[in-house]
């Protein structure tokens, strides 16, 4: 069998070639970072999600996900590109974005926004048929070799081993970002029990953020303490993990936004493209492309269950429920409200809050988007 060496390089021209804009190799010890997961648990900071609590034994220590493994062969799939810079050095405003205020402009009809990562194909998809690629060539040239591909589909600290092998470093909004690349990647991982060479990044220091803290000062709901994220506070979880009705306080940071945030992301410096750098410079995945950045909430105050499927396809959007997208639209639809009349959407809104057929999320939502309007 070839040398560790050899092997991981040549894995890692064959990520390229898959079309990853980075890839990385680390060991599979346990995690450094446990205390820290286990306070951010102690502090409820993952809300309902009781999976993430359930299985923090397993989340760090890979071995408990694949028993003999040795290395971690982690990659970065970009599915948006760096913005020009604004006058203040950042990546376009937060909020929105330049598509969806285009989108906007072409219609008077208030519109719900989608987090980037969204608004094309799922990226579980995406990166999962490409590295079962990967490990279905190596297993067949390596003998007694294992390969377990994961895209959030096992308890795997992703962020840590991605930092790990040089992919980035965490940002104080917890995400991976990269010097080169900023932070508009997702992460996949493929566990072995073959012995790779471990490639951290020497340039890369565990800290580039220095003393900006831009996204911890954007965070709409403040959620964001350096390197912890509140997820109970977050627009993330409340829009697309969380099934229960949303706290009111929330109600007006939500503003337009229907499924996921971007903010932490779209003010961060690493994410504003240089000024000698041309647009068509380091493109992100195709597969990517955008198929809608938002939709009409009159449209899905309306959607039945077979509208949804329709509208959704074949995205990450499809993870929220039909009263789950009918709760943020009417979220988003009192903010819309509140700043101009809609007459025809206001008649929706008092409609469903009284709507027996309607589940119960969707009318007390309904019932208190219009108290808050009434005061
Ligand atoms: C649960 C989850 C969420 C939750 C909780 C988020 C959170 N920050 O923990 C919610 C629903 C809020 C969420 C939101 C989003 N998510 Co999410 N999420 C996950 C998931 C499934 C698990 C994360 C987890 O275990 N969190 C618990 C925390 C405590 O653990 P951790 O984040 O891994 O942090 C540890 C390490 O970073 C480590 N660490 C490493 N180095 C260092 C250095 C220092 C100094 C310290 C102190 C700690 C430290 O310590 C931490 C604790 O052990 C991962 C996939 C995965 N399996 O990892 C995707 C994942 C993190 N999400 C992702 C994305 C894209 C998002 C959103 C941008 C989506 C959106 N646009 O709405 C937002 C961003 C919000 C944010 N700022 O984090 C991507 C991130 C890609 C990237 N570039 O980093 C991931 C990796 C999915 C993927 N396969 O690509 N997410
Ligand atoms: S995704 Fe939005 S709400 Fe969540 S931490 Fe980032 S800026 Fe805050
Ligand atoms: S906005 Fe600043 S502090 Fe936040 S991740 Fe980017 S560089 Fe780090």
């Amino acid at each position: 069998m070839p040398a560790a060496d050899a092997i991981t390089r040549d894995i890692l021209a064959r990520c390229e070639a898959l079309g990853f804009a980075i890839a990385g190799v680390c060991d599979a010890r346990p995690s450094d970072h446990g205390a820290h997961l286990r306070q951010w648990l102690a502090a409820g900071k993952h809300s309902s999600m009781a999976y993430l609590e359930e299985l923090a034994d397993t989340r760090l220590d890979p071995a408990r996900v694949m028993p003999d493994v040795k290395s971690i062969i982690v990659v970065a799939d970009r599915y948006a590109e760096r913005a020009p810079r604004d006058a203040t050095g950042t990546a376009p405003e937060a909020g929105s974005g330049d598509d969806v205020a285009a989108s906007k402009a072409a219609s008077d009809e208030p519109r719900g926004v989608i987090a980037r990562y969204a608004r094309g194909r799922d990226y579980h998809d995406v990166i999962k048929r490409r590295l079962h690629r990967l490990a279905d060539e190596l297993r067949a040239e390596i003998p007694g070799s294992e390969f377990r591909t994961v895209v959030d589909s096992a308890p795997v600290m992703e962020r840590e081993h991605a930092a790990r092998a040089g992919v980035g470093w965490v940002g104080k909004h917890t995400l991976v970002l990269h010097p080169r690349f900023g932070s508009w990647f997702l992460l996949g991982c493929v566990l072995t029990n073959v012995r790779l060479t471990p490639t951290p990044d020497a340039d890369l220091p565990a800290d580039h953020c220095g003393t900006c803290t831009r996204c911890i000062d954007a965070c709409p709901t403040n959620a964001i303490t350096e390197r912890s994220v509140d997820a109970a506070r977050c627009i993330s979880y409340l829009t697309i993990e969380r099934e229960l009705p949303i706290d009111p306080a929330f109600f007006a940071p939500i503003g337009d936004r229907i499924f996921g945030c971007d903010v932490c992301q779209e003010v961060c410096p690493y994410n504003a493209r240089p000024d000698s750098m041309d647009a068509g410079a380091e493109r992100a995945n195709p597969a990517y492309e955008s198929r809608r950045d938002s939709f009409p909430l009159l449209e899905i105050l309306n959607w039945s269950q077979a509208d949804r499927s329709l509208a959704l396809g074949p995205t990450p959007l499809k993870r929220a429920s039909l009263e789950m997208f009918k709760r943020n639209a009417l979220i988003a639809a009192g903010n819309a409200l509140a700043r101009r009349d809609h007459p025809a959407l206001r008649a929706r809104i008092t409609a469903m809050s009284t709507d027996t057929s309607e589940p119960e999320v969707v009318r007390i939502t309904a019932a208190q988007v219009l108290a808050r309007l009434a005061r």
